[in-house]
């Protein structure tokens, strides 16, 4: 070990004593005992060689006969004293009573008498060493935290505070604290800060307690630990930043920004704890699936922001209608710890919880609120527009037992809701889910069918209503399924319709129609104008006349052969862009007929503004044309009407001679019924077909051309 290293490690003792024999004595035995030691014969000596060396221990003969005594060295080295403490040992002849108290008034570390044993003194001074580096290392540790630090009593009253230069200043506290960082700390009037300290002082461990100063935006952090029987530290952390970061964190995991309701997140954690507590209660609730209606056309046709803040908009109508002050339905028993009964899951999805429900009718009227708050224009950016909702609505506990299928159902109901009509409320039910049940199984079997061909086109011929000349046929759709044989299309459409399957197979239907005209076209009795059934799912997919007119391309057939037949609702839907459609149809030879005319609003005003080329009278109408008088009429008026326009029209479901003469007499143009012919497969409407041909060449009678 070298020499400094040696000498650093050992201990700095000074002695001030006037006995030179007395002071070399002690001198021997530190030194001996593994201390090194420097000597000072008098007050005014030692107190230069402590500034100067900063020994780690002070030996002080009081009796100095002349100059500074002992007690006035102590008093002088412990006012220059900053950081750092030492160790002062104050010797005298007697061990008097105002002595002693003197010396540890003025900040001895302890006291020795004459004569000196020197094996104890050695102890004692490495005793006291010990000691004095403790608290040296806390007062450092004090200096040097952020926190506040006092020392409370068991009734949280701040007995004395310990904290550094630099805690108030990371505390922010500056305008409260520069009188006394005490005054700002009163614990005493908080319960439970008081409670925290008195469990500290039973356990004696240490307790945590948050809480945030009145008045203002600062959030501590306080730690109670015990320090004798009756007081405690209270180490005090500015935790502000870490509340705000912990908050911000939250909220990008719990809240949609774009609307600042409860996000899917948190909606399914209170629907879970919703189910526990209605469990326990035994209540029941429901909840409203909301999805707007046709809401991508608002993005598509005024842009994303627009969309946006349509959306911002909608969820403050909502807030209305679940607002606290609602009185029809109670409170979410998960309100107060952050329960919600709004929330936007995504989208154009919002959904409600309504708690403590007695009846499927205070639902209905909360449903039926819902639509007539949102009924009202929106305007955002000087647009105005309507939006619908279409909501469904599940009950718990019918329909559900968990979350997950509770809002599965309330979904299936909102599909419900849209495909009858849209801007509407439906209600799950467990008939629906059978019937969804159903709807799955018959779903998959029209996926097989488009896949295994399953499906075929009919044809029902048209004819001239005076000559009885074959005009065209109208393409129907039949299923015959290996194992449940023909399936009528009111079994399957409607599901094909909801589902979207109806687009793919309606693709189908054309494509195959199509190559059916251009395999006619040549036929003896010359081409076949074919007519498809258009379904409004298929009416509105953005492909439709990319469909059209490639099926009849692909086929080589001329366009001005295939006729789209379209149902009246469908063409009332949004008039502007179907407008739109049927003109670009009607501009690439297309021929457009309107179906089941009669059965909707038969408004006047569209015949006159769409291309239209023919009508249909609908059957029921022509079903009871002999017996009721109103059929009667409407057929008459419908007659009437399309003369003056100077539109086609075809009757359909023609059965008798009755009805046929009817037709004629009000001049209609064209027949479709069993009057004439039921629907034939390919094969049987291809004989028709030479059967028709051979009869021009031999014209013995008309009746060949039926079947
Ligand atoms: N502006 C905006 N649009 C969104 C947001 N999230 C989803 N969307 C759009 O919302 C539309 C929701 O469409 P759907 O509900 O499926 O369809 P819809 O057009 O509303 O028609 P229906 O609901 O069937 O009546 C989609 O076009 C999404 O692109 C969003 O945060 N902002
Ligand atoms: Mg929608």
């Amino acid at each position: 070990m070298s020499q400094s290293s040696d000498t650093a490690e050992k201990p700095l003792v000074l002695i001030a004593d006037d006995d030179p024999d007395h002071c070399s004595l002690i001198q021997d035995f530190l030194e001996e005992s593994g201390f090194r030691v420097v000597t000072a014969p008098d007050g005014k000596v030692a107190l230069e060689l402590y500034s100067k060396l900063q020994p780690d221990v002070v030996l002080l003969d009081v009796e100095t006969p002349e100059g500074l005594d002992g007690f006035s060295v102590c008093d002088i080295i412990r006012a220059r004293e900053t950081v750092r403490e030492s160790s002062i040992f104050i010797i005298t002849e007697s061990e008097d009573d105002e002595s002693v108290e003197r010396a540890y008034t003025l900040g001895a570390t302890d006291f020795i008498v004459k004569p000196i044993a020197l094996p104890v003194l050695a102890h004692r001074i490495r005793y006291a060493l010990r000691t004095c580096r403790s608290l040296n290392d806390l007062r450092g540790l004090i200096r040097a935290v952020p926190d506040l630090i006092f020392i409370v009593n068991a009734e949280g009253e701040v007995e004395e505070g310990l904290s550094g230069p630099d805690a108030t200043h990371t505390l922010q506290l500056k305008a409260l604290t520069t009188a006394s960082q005490v005054n700002f700390y009163p614990c005493e009037n908080d319960d439970r800060a008081r409670d925290c300290i008195k469990r500290a002082l039973e356990t004696g461990k240490p307790q945590v307690y948050e809480h945030s100063l009145e008045g203002l935006d600062i959030e501590l952090e306080t730690r109670f630990v015990a320090r004798d029987k009756n007081s405690v530290l209270a180490i005090v952390r500015d935790i502000t930043e870490r509340k705000n970061s912990e908050e911000k964190i939250y909220n990008l995991a719990y809240y949609d920004e774009l609307t600042e309701l409860p996000n899917r997140q948190l909606f399914s954690q209170s629907l879970e704890r919703t189910i526990q507590i209605a469990q326990r209660d035994d209540e029941k609730f429901a909840i409203l699936f909301i999805d707007l209606d046709r809401f991508k056309r608002i993005n598509d046709t005024l842009g994303h922001s627009i969309g946006d803040e349509l959306l911002r908009q909608v969820a403050r109508r909502l807030e209305q209608c679940t607002r606290s002050g609602d009185s029809v339905a109670r409170l979410d028993p998960t309100d107060e710890d952050g329960g919600i009964k709004l929330a936007r899951l995504g989208g154009d999805e919002f959904v409600i919880i309504l708690y403590g429900i007695d009846s499927e009718d205070v639902v209905a009227t909360i449903a039926s609120r819902i639509i007539s708050v949102l009924t009202p224009p929106f305007s955002c950016e000087g647009h105005q527009f309507v939006v619908t909702p279409s909501i469904g609505i599940a009950l718990y506990p019918q329909d559900g037992q968990n979350g997950e299928q509770l809002l599965m159902n309330a979904d299936s109901a909102m599909y419900r809701a849209k495909f009858s009509g849209r801007n509407n409320y439906k209600f799950y039910s467990e008939t629906m889910r059978t019937k969804s049940l159903h709807r799955l199984d018959l779903e998959n079997e029209i996926r097989k069918a488009i896949d295994d061909e399953q499906f075929e086109l009919y044809y029902q011929p048209k004819v001239d209503a005076e000559t009885w000349e074959l005009v065209g046929a109208e393409a129907l759709l039949r299923w015959f399924h290996p194992v449940r044989g023909e399936i009528g299309p009111a079994d399957f459409i409607p599901v094909a319709e909801e589902t979207g399957l109806i687009v793919p197979i309606g693709q189908w239907v054309l494509r195959e129609a199509c190559k059916q005209v251009k395999v006619w076209s040549t036929s003896p009795a010359g081409a076949v104008p074919v007519s498809v059934n258009i379904s409004p799912h298929q009416f509105h997919a953005d492909s439709l006349y990319e469909d059209v007119l490639g099926a009849a391309s692909d086929a080589d057939i001329d366009p001005r052969l295939l006729e789209l037949e379209i149902t009246e609702s469908v063409l009332l839907q949004d008039l502007d862009n179907t407008l739109i459609a049927l003109q670009r149809l009607k501009d690439a030879g297309i021929s457009l007929s309107v179906d089941d005319f009669g059965t909707g609003y038969s408004s006047l005003s569209y015949l006159k503004r769409f291309p239209i080329d023919t009508i249909k009278i609908d059957r029921s109408f022509v079903k009871d044309l002999d017996t009721d008088l109103d059929d009667a009429a409407i057929c008459a008026a419908i007659l009437a009407m399309s003369q003056q326009l100077g539109l086609n029209v075809v009757a359909e479901g023609v059965e008798t001679e009755e009805q046929l003469a009817f037709l004629r007499r009000h001049g209609c143009n064209q027949i479709q019924g069993f009057l004439c012919s039921k629907p034939l497969s390919v094969e049987n409407f291809s004989e028709m077909l030479v059967k028709i041909a051979d009869a021009a060449s031999d014209p013995r009678t008309e009746d060949q051309a039926t079947a």
